[in-house]
């Protein structure tokens, strides 16, 4: 058990009323299975193109999935700062990273192929695309965001359910979990900004490595 689900275990138990607790629940309850299989989906048609990639080019397109749903506290915080009335409608509504998946590939080519097999298929609706590899953040931050849509078949309904893909490669999600903890740790630093000159150096190191690593792959396929 998570710290999370002790805590929600905790309201509940000091409620007067857990049953009417329990059945408000129900609809985020069922929102977030939704967002659940709506990952699986996801995962599953990325894991079937690297399996049939590692089988035509000998090699995996990608190297990791990370599949992550949004935790009830965040959605309310994200729900709060958009100035929404926390209903099931807002949040399917306006928040596009309930259900997020972050693929991790060794070079920045596989990322576009990778990207372009599952925006084609014809289940999928690419809803919007950041592409933060071709124009990075001021900070340095790189990676390809997709939203996309896609079915989810439950027993009598069929739903259509929003899942944000990233795409990065390895030295980009290095790169991104050290700026995160920058994130957190700002307001206890002396200097930020120095913190912040040095990470966006590292940025552009990365980004030649990756760009040359994936030139010398290019030359042993050749
Ligand atoms: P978490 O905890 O990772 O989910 P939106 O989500 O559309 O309301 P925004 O900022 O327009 O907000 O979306 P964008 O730019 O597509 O960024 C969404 C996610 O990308 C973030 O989610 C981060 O995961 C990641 N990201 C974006 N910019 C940065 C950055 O500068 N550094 C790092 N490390 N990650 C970044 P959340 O909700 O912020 O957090």
């Amino acid at each position: 058990m998570t710290a999370e689900t002790d805590m929600s275990m905790e309201v509940l138990m000091n409620s007067e009323n857990p049953e009417k607790v329990l059945k408000n629940m129900q609809p985020f309850i069922n929102l977030m299975m939704n967002y659940e299989c709506a990952l699986m989906e996801i995962e599953t048609k990325l894991k079937v193109l690297n399996t049939e990639f590692a089988l035509l080019h000998n090699r995996n397109p990608f190297e990791s999935i990370k599949c992550r749903l949004k935790k009830p506290i965040s959605i309310v915080e994200k729900m709060r700062k958009k100035k929404l009335d926390i209903t099931i409608e807002n949040i399917e509504n306006n928040l596009t990273d309930v259900a997020g998946i972050r693929v991790i590939c060794s070079f920045p080519e596989d990322i576009y192929t990778l990207s372009e097999l599952l925006s084609k298929q014809d289940d999928i609706k690419v809803v919007c695309i950041k592409d933060y590899i071709r124009n990075p953040k001021p900070n340095g931050y790189r990676s390809l965001h997709l939203i996309v849509e896609v079915p989810i078949f439950l027993s009598n309904e069929k739903k259509i359910m929003k899942v944000e893909v990233q795409f990065r490669t390895i030295a980009m999600d290095f790169w991104a979990s050290l700026d995160h903890k920058l994130k957190y740790k700002k307001d206890n630093l002396k200097h930020p900004e120095i913190v912040a000159q040095e990470l966006k150096k590292c940025a552009d190191t990365i980004t030649a490595m990756d760009y040359k690593m994936q030139e010398i792959r290019n030359m042993l396929e050749d």
